[in-house]
């Protein structure tokens, strides 16, 4: 009787789900996101969001505009472009269209106008700093995780001149030319007055070393990033490997850092279409199953581009307490796709993943990245809940709400929280 009131029923489940998932705050742990301190890193409004790289690469295939023509507009009239071609003249069927309808409509704006004078209007009347609270109200994000470049000069000079960031804004130190183009990462270094080489003679591993600390020290992030191609293989003889050995994984030791791998991009394919020519290919689990069982004492954090990648990443997790698969990535960032691997992951790992992660570069973004990612990974949980429910388990709300917030927030918590941080932010 008593117990009768604490069980979700059958005919409950799926609105207890959809609930727990909806009013679950989430820590979003991959995101291009800046404070409104960063001014011109700091993107959103409608021509921002119009213009999305995702959605460059569609307006070719409906567009005879040449890619240089497009380049050299201006922005708002590369979002006049992209607005004619993808929601005017087609249905803005495609996820990358479908989340610019969504984010409108949730701000009060009609999609289905002919032009981009009405959300230019609304966004002209609205300030930053109001509009960054009810984006992350809407979308219930509570904090969220930046990428942070020391080798981007113009995101460089926003930390050294000491800009205001925000407790919810976390930190990390992404370092991509470090590993696959070491000749910049030398050349930043070198200009910086460390003592690096090209050929990494001594002292390069030690000086890259203190370079990585200095930053660590002014960002105070919750993990070190490195996305990677599908051609990244770990151990093999190149820089790479060595960078890996003699620089980051120390570096992660030592401040009890995890490092986080996002492996599996084909960079450049087409590079007509700057940052929107970058496409995907298959990559080696092993490696990943190499790096890990390696470093037991180092956290990674993975996730992997490739859909053909997703099975062998929650197999090598099963193996692995020190892996922590994240988020659908990108191109995998599709409904269809993150209902499928959330499902296969929860079927292999139980709660013990985190399912999503936006990637949003312009703040309004999280609107959308999250109410469809809500109403997706509720799908899978479901699911899963109602083969439990089934087999004749007795599952209660407090059960539901505890494996949502394990995902949506615990696991991260955990997995960043014996780092040596000492203020910033409400991460342990
Ligand atoms: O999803 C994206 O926006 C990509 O362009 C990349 O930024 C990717 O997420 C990355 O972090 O490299
Ligand atoms: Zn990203």
């Amino acid at each position: 009787m008593v117990e009768g009131n604490r069980f979700v029923s059958a005919n409950d489940l799926q609105r207890v789900v959809e609930e727990s998932v909806q009013q679950t705050p989430v820590i979003d742990i991959h995101t291009h996101l800046y404070p409104p301190s960063f001014v011109g890193l700091c993107l959103w409004g409608i021509d921002e969001l119009v213009t999305y790289h995702y959605l460059v690469a569609e307006l070719f295939r409906s567009s005879r505009v040449t890619p240089a023509q497009f380049w050299a507009l201006n922005k708002s009239r590369q979002a006049d472009v992209i607005w004619d071609a993808l929601f005017v003249k087609n249905t803005p069927l495609s996820e990358a269209a479908a989340g610019v309808v969504a984010v409108m409509v949730k701000l009060g704006l009609d999609p289905c106008q002919p032009d981009l004078k009405q959300a230019r209007e609304y966004f002209a009347s609205i300030s930053i700093e109001e509009h960054l609270d009810r984006v992350l109200e809407l979308a219930h994000v509570a904090e969220l995780v930046m990428t942070n470049d020391p080798f981007n000069p113009v995101e460089r000079a926003a930390w050294e001149r000491n800009e205001p960031c925000p407790d919810r804004f976390h930190r990390t130190l992404r370092m991509d030319p470090v590993l696959n183009d070491w000749k910049t990462a030398h050349a930043v270094m070198t200009a910086a007055g460390y003592k690096t080489s090209a050929d990494l003679a001594s002292p390069t591993a030690a000086e890259a070393r203190r370079f990585l600390d200095l930053w660590i020290a002014r960002l105070r992030p919750v993990y070190l990033a490195v996305s990677l191609p599908f051609t990244f293989v770990y151990p093999d003889d190149s820089p790479r490997t060595r960078l890996i050995r003699e620089v980051v994984l120390p570096t992660c030791l030592y401040h009890n850092i995890p490092f986080a791998l996002m492996i599996g991009v084909s960079r450049q394919v087409n590079p007509a279409l700057k940052e929107a020519g970058d496409s995907v290919g298959y990559a080696d689990t092993g490696s990943v199953e190499r790096i890990c069982v390696e470093n037991p004492d180092v956290r990674f954090l993975v996730t992997m581009l490739s859909r053909e990648n997703q099975h062998g990443l929650c197999v090598a997790a099963r193996k692995l307490r020190n892996l922590m698969p994240f988020g659908c990535w990108w191109f995998l960032n599709n409904p269809s796709i993150v209902e499928d691997v959330s499902a296969e992951r929860l079927e292999l790992l139980g709660a013990t993943f985190i399912p999503q992660h936006s990637d949003a570069r312009i703040l309004d973004q999280l609107i959308y990245k999250w109410g469809h990612a809500r109403r997706t990974v509720s799908r899978a949980l479901h699911a899963s809940y109602s083969r439990l429910v089934a087999d004749g388990y007795s599952l209660t709300r407090e059960q539901i709400v505890r494996d949502v917030t394990r995902m949506f927030s615990g696991n991260f918590r955990t997995w960043v929280g014996a780092t040596n941080r000492k203020e910033g932010g409400a991460l342990p």
